[in-house]
């Protein structure tokens, strides 16, 4: 978990683009966007998926969506703009390292596939 690549971004050992940064969190571009606009919210400490929350990450989660809401409007997305969380290796996750896609600047379908 401690060396996936997130955690290579959090530690500056890989670049990334980033957007926002605070004690908690990072936000950065997603290197293959799926949008105009792609950025991925993590938290600095290492929780590898949705799934692995507890009621102890609440004050996280909720600050990680915050922020994610904070990041679209900065951008000037404030009024749409997708927020996703792919759990799980079926659901679409390939990092291991919990992440939020924001993505903006196109319009957006459901169901999303
Ligand atoms: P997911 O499939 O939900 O696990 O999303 C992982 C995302 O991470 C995917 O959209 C591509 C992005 N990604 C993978 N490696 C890197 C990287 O080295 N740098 C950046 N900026 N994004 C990456």
């Amino acid at each position: 978990m401690s060396d996936t690549i997130f955690a290579k971004i959090i530690s500056r050992e890989i670049p990334a683009e980033i957007v926002f940064e605070d004690d908690l969190c990072l936000a950065f571009h997603d290197v293959s966007p799926q949008a105009p606009t792609h950025i991925l919210v993590i938290p600095k400490t290492p929780i590898a998926r949705l799934a692995d929350t507890t009621d102890e990450d609440q004050a996280l989660l909720g600050h990680l969506l915050l922020k994610t809401r904070e990041i679209a409007e900065n951008l000037g997305f404030g009024d749409a703009y997708r927020v996703v969380i792919n759990n799980g290796e079926q659901a679409g996750q390939t990092v291991f390292h919990l992440h939020i896609h924001l993505l903006a600047g196109r319009p957006f379908h459901w169901p999303p596939g």
